[in-house]
């Protein structure tokens, strides 16, 4: 469709001239065409199809992404701009779903754009939250949360007629289905299926984000469950859960049979994702709709469901490893439990082992471990992570079942993480390589040539691009949250979900430490602006205080004249996609300093690179791999290894007292969030709360790794200043970064795990 079509097109879906309209409705109007093309594109081919069945997938907006995706983004902004609006204004206006805690679900979210664009018939199935994950608010310098409505008159959901029945304990739901196109860049249309409830009622959600919890026609849909968790709301996730792989059974039943499918040869016609172990009663689920109502023998359905699962773990920490009392299925879905039942007792007929039984003496379900015996592949999503999971965390399974074990390394979606969210960057590739690399993401390798990297001009057009995107990013930040940044500082920024393991407080304590050194009179060269961005679950009482730490600090630096103009702390609030994608491309420094062990990949990582920051992190899922390809002159690792870490805490070793009483520096920085400044603008019960848990828990071992964090900070702060050599640095991480396109990581789950082609 050339410019003059495309323009007639948007103007009858308008019904009035472009200039003559809101940016609402443009959006409206750009929605409903790119959504009728996204359709004509949509194809169900393939004997096979893969189901990934996900409780979240964290889509950041749409509009823009899919333009890219149609080839039709150049355009679309060409003809908005020829009547006076800016794109930007119009993206302004969609709101963000928030379908996703964090990597998890943003990873499905890649994923899908992925596999469409490989052309490999497959489609998501989740849930449709109404309000999403809450949205954070700051007062007094305190998280509140309230819902975040992103339904509205205009979506991306379509109602379709599925809708099956459900059965609860005492009751039973009608569920509706609603999709998502799924746009492939230059590639197929696949979809995203939706499952709601009809009974849903908004109204029941009270004071900020509370509800009555027991009515679950009601409230089955409304939120998102976060991903730490108060007892409340754990009876509430496995109703949700339920509703999910209860649909999404029929609805990969249905489909299969319409296909010609006996069942009995289900494996040629559907592999299923398990998405961690959120969706893990598919499997019992499908096991009791072959047997009670397509006639299978028991033993039949266990095959064909076990060669037709497979299972993605993306934890190693054991209190986020699902388990769920056997008195939650009593109440909920009882059903299920003689299936449970007959899966554990073939398990403890097979194997001796009782830490591999799915129902242990507690009558508590462990869904990973069934996920394991019943699936037909068990994957983790980096090395490190997948070689922890074997040889630690799982290694009981992998004495069984080594043939099952197999790494996928994360990837990330580079359309949305460099073509939209840096078209900059991306220009300036082009110009010196060519555009395969929108293809190929392995062509970037190509900047990596003496002729690139030497060549100052390029140096500094690459350092003009970062100043454009920081300036792009102070302008944004003071318009919509009134914050204000210095764009000629070093932006230094740790953005991701708040957890102790990835130690933001360190991060603070570094940054009171600064703060302290700075007042004493040693001033860096250039000034420092440290951004963090995360929302803490709301029942995570740790991770609360962090955040007020955090927030008290930046207040008094704020307040502070003489400190004020060389170090700014800034949280911003409501870190979502949205925002990531204006951080990123404007980042100098990457922050990845989860304690070696406890990251699994981390996908932040792969788009900071991407985008030209350069890493500061720790030794711990993709880093690893990251380090490996960039070599050590262009990253900053530092801290223990995973090994010692591991070692430290089977000897149970670790006392952080002992590192307060002997080294000033921790001692200084720990004092100073109970000292008076603090006290002045901060809440007593919370500081002394975070105080007291560093001083006899630090569960995550900061103090150990305060010195070579403090070290290897500074060591990167001083080569920010040779800024030719920093720009060769930036180079070398983009022109590596090809490994983590999720295009690469989908091929591998083709090949490995779903074959489909
Ligand atoms: C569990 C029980 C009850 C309620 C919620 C949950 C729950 C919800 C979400 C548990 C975990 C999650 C999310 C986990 C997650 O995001 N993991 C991240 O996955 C990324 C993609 O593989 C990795 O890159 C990160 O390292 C990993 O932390």
């Amino acid at each position: 469709m050339n410019r003059t079509e495309l323009t007639a097109k948007l103007e009858q879906a308008l019904k009035k001239k472009i200039s003559a309209c809101t940016t609402e409705e443009i959006y409206t109007g750009l929605l409903s065409i790119t959504q009728e093309m996204a359709k004509e594109r949509h194809t169900d081919t393939g004997k096979k199809k893969l189901y990934y069945i996900s409780a979240e997938f964290l889509i950041g907006k749409l509009l823009s992404n899919n333009l890219i995706n149609l080839g039709l983004y150049d355009d679309v902004k060409a003809i908005l701009a020829d009547n006076g609006i800016a794109l930007s204004a119009v993206e302004e206006v969609e709101p963000e779903p928030s379908l996703g805690n964090g990597g998890l679900g943003r990873l499905a979210a890649c994923f899908l754009d992925s596999i469409a664009t490989l052309n490999l018939n497959g489609d998501g199935v989740g849930l449709n939250y109404h309000f999403g994950l809450f949205k954070q608010l700051f007062r007094d310098n305190k998280q509140e949360e309230i819902p975040n409505p992103w339904i509205g008159d205009t979506s991306w959901l379509t109602k379709t007629d599925v809708t099956y029945k459900v059965p609860y304990k005492g009751f039973t739901l009608t569920s509706r289905m609603y999709d998502i196109e799924v746009t492939g860049y230059h590639g197929r249309t696949n979809r995203l299926h939706l499952f709601d409830v009809e009974t849903v009622d908004e109204t029941l959600v009270e004071d900020g984000i509370s509800f009555d919890k027991t009515d679950i026609e009601k409230n089955l849909t409304l939120f998102l469950y976060p991903d730490d968790s108060d007892d409340d709301g754990r009876l509430l996730r496995i109703y949700q859960q339920y509703f999910m792989v209860s649909n999404a059974a029929r609805l990969i039943l249905d489909e299969a049979l319409a296909k010609g499918s006996t069942l009995y040869d289900l494996p040629d016609y559907a592999v299923i994702q398990i998405n961690d172990t959120h969706p893990t009663m598919v499997i019992p689920e499908l096991i009791r709709l072959l047997t009670t109502e397509h006639g299978m023998e028991m033993d039949d359905a266990i095959d064909v469901v076990s060669r037709t699962c497979a299972y993605t773990n993306h934890t190693i920490l054991a209190e986020a490893l699902e388990k769920w009392p056997m008195a939650f299925f009593k109440k909920a879905v009882p059903q299920l439990i003689p299936i449970m039942e007959v899966l554990d007792d073939k398990v403890r007929r097979k194997y001796d082992d009782p830490s591999t039984y799915i129902i242990d003496k507690n009558d508590t379900v462990h869904m990973a471990h069934m996920d394991i015996h019943y699936g037909f592949s068990v994957n983790g999503v980096a090395a490190l992570h997948t070689d922890i999971l074997k040889e630690t965390e799982l290694s009981n399974f992998y004495k069984l079942y080594p043939e099952k074990f197999n790494n996928k390394t994360n990837g990330i979606t580079f359309r949305r993480w460099l073509l939209h969210c840096n078209p900059e960057l991306a220009a300036f590739i082009t110009g010196l390589i060519g555009d395969e690399y929108k293809k190929d993401a392995m062509a970037l390798e190509n900047l990596n040539s003496d002729k690139i990297i030497k060549n100052m001009k390029t140096l500094h057009s690459l350092l003009a691009i970062k100043e454009a995107k920081k300036r792009e990013l102070a302008a944004y930040l003071k318009e919509t949250q009134g914050l204000e940044i210095n764009p000629d500082s070093i932006f230094d920024i740790q953005i991701k979900r708040l957890h102790e393991y990835k130690r933001q407080q360190m991060n603070a304590l570094y940054l009171i430490h600064k703060y302290l050194e700075i007042k004493k009179g040693k001033k860096p060269i250039t000034p420092i602006t440290a951004i963090f961005g995360a929302k803490a679950a709301p029942a995570y009482v740790i991770a609360k205080d962090i955040i007020h730490m955090i927030l008290c600090l930046q207040q008094i630096i704020e307040e502070d004249e003489d400190v004020r103009p060389w170090l700014k702390v800034v949280m911003v609030s409501n870190y979502n996609v949205t925002l990531a994608e204006k951080l990123i491309p404007a980042c100098d420094i990457s922050e990845q300093i989860s304690l070696a062990s406890k990251e699994a990949s981390g996908t932040g990582n792969m788009k900071f690179m991407l985008n030209g920051a350069i890493t500061l992190g720790t030794d711990d899922g993709a880093n690893v791999e990251i380090h490996e390809l960039v070599g050590d002159d262009n990253i900053y690792i530092f801290g223990d290894s995973s090994e010692t870490v591991i070692k430290r805490y089977a000897d149970k070793s670790y006392v952080s007292k002992k590192y307060y009483d002997s080294n000033p520096a921790i001692k200084e920085a720990v004092d100073f969030i109970t000292g008076p400044e603090m006290l002045a603008v901060g809440s007593k019960e919370n500081l002394e709360r975070l105080s007291k848990e560093l001083l006899t828990k630090d569960w995550f071992m900061t103090f150990p790794d305060f010195d070579a964090y403090c070290k290897a900070k500074e060591q990167a702060y001083e080569d920010y200043e040779n800024r030719t050599g920093w720009a060769r640095k930036m180079l070398i991480n983009i022109s590596k970064a090809g490994f983590f396109s999720s295009d690469r990581t989908i091929a591998e789950y083709d090949r490995d795990i779903w074959k489909l082609s």
